[in-house]
């Protein structure tokens, strides 16, 4: 209906995406000839399949098979400029992208060719799309302090190319705290810090992830609920959660769109945003997320604004920006 179109066209902000996870698979396969990698899969139809999640573990192994594919700088560039033609139909205007350097330097490909590829594909964005693209490093949770330190390591020549640090892959069992320290030395660098918390967590990972990790915002957040003391204070400082109902389904975090929690969220005061997450995998991009989900909850026009407005109060967008998309 008309409210759909109007959601379609409202600029807004993504914040949260992993790079890796809007790899296509027709992007596996292309990667995959032109590299010499072989897969586990003999089709495109094939792999797509496979993509039948029960939990965030059982996505993860297939979204780590699929980067497999990507070996050279060139790969990185061509992923995130597929990416940004994507965002640019969904009239999204500032991108906060994360990428995972672990799942490619523990395969033997320089951190370099990562960054490059990425931060070449952000300078085009910009250059002809008019989208602000940023960068977010994030540790793999499920690998240890001692891995995070070193990624920290070698990221540090490379500092002026990415914004922040965030923390994702495999929730439970790796509480946030693990990563205190590693935090502590980024934020130190002046970097912004998000965490992924309460996607299957808990509400306590949510609560360290502030007071450990000094987070700046959620990634995911809707075990939130749960807590309402934790809710109490996400809305008094306004902590934003990037939420990304698509995923949410895909990985069995709610049975169906309809017993989302989303329009709760906005219900209670929280700064709560839409996102794609893993696109290539959960089904859709950002106008496919807002689109579903607007339809699902009954949402309405108000709403609309309130998350396109929502997304560039949360985003590390500069001064300037933000005044230019309030
Ligand atoms: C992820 Cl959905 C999700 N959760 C945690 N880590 C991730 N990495 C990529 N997608
Ligand atoms: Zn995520």
């Amino acid at each position: 209906a008309a409210l759909l179109g109007f959601v379609r066209a409202m600029p807004k902000a993504e914040l949260h995406i992993h790079i890796e996870g809007s790899l296509e698979p027709e992007l596996i396969f292309a990667l995959a000839e032109r590299n010499g990698v072989r897969l586990a899969y003999a089709s495109v139809d094939e792999l797509r399949a496979a993509y039948a999640f029960t939990n965030l573990q059982s996505f993860l192994d297939i979204y780590y098979a699929g980067a497999s594919v990507l070996l050279t700088a060139q790969d990185f560039f061509d992923m995130a400029w597929a990416y940004f033609l994507r965002a640019k139909a969904d009239n999204v205007v500032h991108a906060e992208l994360f990428f995972d350097p672990q799942t490619h330097t523990d395969r033997g490909v320089p951190f370099e060719y990562v960054i490059d590829g990425l931060s070449r594909a952000c300078a085009q964005a910009w250059q002809e799309l008019g989208i602000r693209g940023e960068l977010i490093l994030c540790f793999l949770r499920h690998l240890s302090e001692e891995a995070a330190f070193a990624t920290l390591e070698q990221a540090r020549p490379y500092r002026d190319k990415f914004i922040g640090v965030g923390l994702d892959s495999s929730e439970v069992g790796h509480p946030p705290e693990k990563f205190e320290r590693v935090f502590a030395a980024a934020r130190e660098l002046g970097l912004h810090a998000v965490a992924h918390a309460g996607e299957e967590g808990p509400p306590e990972y949510i609560w360290s992830a502030l007071d450990k990790l000094k987070v700046q915002r959620i990634d995911h957040g809707v075990q939130a609920l749960r807590d309402p003391a934790l809710v109490q204070r996400l809305v008094r400082e306004r902590v934003p959660l990037t939420v990304c109902p698509l995923s949410n389904v895909k990985l069995c975090v709610f049975k169906d769109l309809r017993q989302h929690n989303l329009g709760e969220l906005l219900a209670q005061g929280l700064v709560a945003t839409v996102n794609s997450d893993d696109p290539a995998y959960f089904g859709g991009y950002m106008n496919q997320n807002f689109v579903e989900t607007f339809a699902a909850l009954e949402l309405d026009a108000g709403q609309a604004v309130t998350l396109a407005r929502n997304s560039f109060e949360a985003s590390f967008a500069s001064a300037a920006d933000k005044a230019r998309y309030a």
